[in-house]
């Protein structure tokens, strides 16, 4: 029996496509900025969301790491949403590299400008300094949730009277695209840097972006190389992620059907779900999700247990509409 892997959208494997842009790319050393898919890349990329410069990043994690670093000094307190990736599944970094504590705010992924304004501690020496505010859109841990615009923009105004710098996790900023009609570039637009992932939905194997104005973005060039993500012939992954840009952004609204369709299905089966699924992303309770996730893997299910009464699905590029009526079939019977 083939597995179904719902773990996440980060399973999925090149396509034959993706592979031929992969050999035919032309490289260079790209220490030296001599690499020429990487250096369209970034130029692409900064584009599409309306900044003026990116950088190349192994990684989502090292993404928000870098952005966290150039924006705050040691001490400082940023302010994030709850169940933010940059905070629960960075492996402390933020604490860790930048020396920042973090404060969450909001609920459920989401916060608006008065929980800003809230949170931003006042100039005395007690308090630490609060100097950045990080929105993670759509919401990795919220069930693929999206960060309404017009809390976005309120958010950002009270950032910018407070002198407070933003920064937004975009990881999937693309499924917020597709699944709104509102294109990346509207959605970035508030941000001092976005990061996003081309080895998510957009199905490349490696990789994700960092894009600002061009001197954030020089001082992030400084901080990859720190934390040795300098990368030489990168264009091999570079022309994966431009190949993703430029051919998986649209598709991406089958996993959202797919989202919705599992959604429904597992409902039926007596899972708990809060209203329907925005984009890739669902998440639902079980009375013991460690428990569920291990009988679903014994039936060829593969789901990621999120928290001790939660479980989280997620829809990708290698599972078809066929996929998730079988994973469904194969679903019914388990206790929940
Ligand atoms: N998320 C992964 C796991 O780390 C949980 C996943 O399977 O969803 N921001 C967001 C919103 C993310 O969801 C992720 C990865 C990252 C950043 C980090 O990206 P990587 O894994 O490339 O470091």
């Amino acid at each position: 029996m083939k597995p179904i892997d719902l773990r996440s959208d980060t399973v999925t494997r090149p396509t034959p496509a993706m592979r031929e842009a992969m050999a035919r790319a032309e490289v260079g050393d790209d220490v030296y900025g001599e690499d020429p898919e990487v250096n369209r890349l970034q130029a692409a990329a900064a584009r599409r969301v309306g900044k003026d410069a990116a950088l190349f990043v192994p990684s989502g994690t090292m993404a928000n790491q870098i952005a966290i670093r150039v924006h705050t000094h040691h001490g400082d307190l940023v302010l994030a949403s709850e169940g933010a990736h940059l905070v629960r599944y960075e492996s402390g970094a933020a604490a860790g590299i930048s020396g920042v504590q973090v404060k969450t705010v909001g609920a459920g992924g989401l916060f608006d400008a008065d929980d800003v304004r809230n949170a931003i501690t006042p100039p005395d020496h007690h308090n630490p300094p609060t100097s950045l505010v990080a929105v993670e859109n759509t919401h990795n841990a919220a069930g693929g949730r999206i960060f309404p615009l017009a809390a976005i923009r309120e958010i950002a105004a009270v950032a910018r009277e407070r002198g407070l710098r933003l920064h937004l996790d975009g990881a999937r900023i693309f499924n917020a695209e597709v699944a709104t009609g509102i294109p990346a570039r509207e959605w970035a637009e508030p941000f001092d840097t976005v990061s996003f992932c081309f080895s998510k939905g957009l199905g490349a194997p490696v990789g994700s972006i960092l894009c600002g104005d061009a001197d954030t973005i020089d001082r992030a060039h400084r901080m990859r190389k720190m934390l040795g993500g300098g990368m030489r012939q990168a264009g091999i992954l570079a022309a994966a992620a431009s190949h993703a840009l430029e051919h998986h952004v649209s598709r991406l609204r089958e996993d959202h059907a797919s989202a919705r369709r599992l959604a429904a299905g597992l409902r039926a089966l007596g899972a708990g779900i809060a209203g329907e699924p925005e984009t890739n992303i669902v998440v639902f309770r079980v009375a013991d999700a460690a428990r569920w996730a291990a009988a679903a893997r014994a039936v060829g299910v593969l789901v990621n247990a999120i928290a001790h009464d939660r479980v989280r699905a997620v829809t990708h590029q290698d599972v078809t509409a066929d996929d998730v009526e079988e994973a469904l079939a194969r679903l019914r019977g388990l206790v929940t």
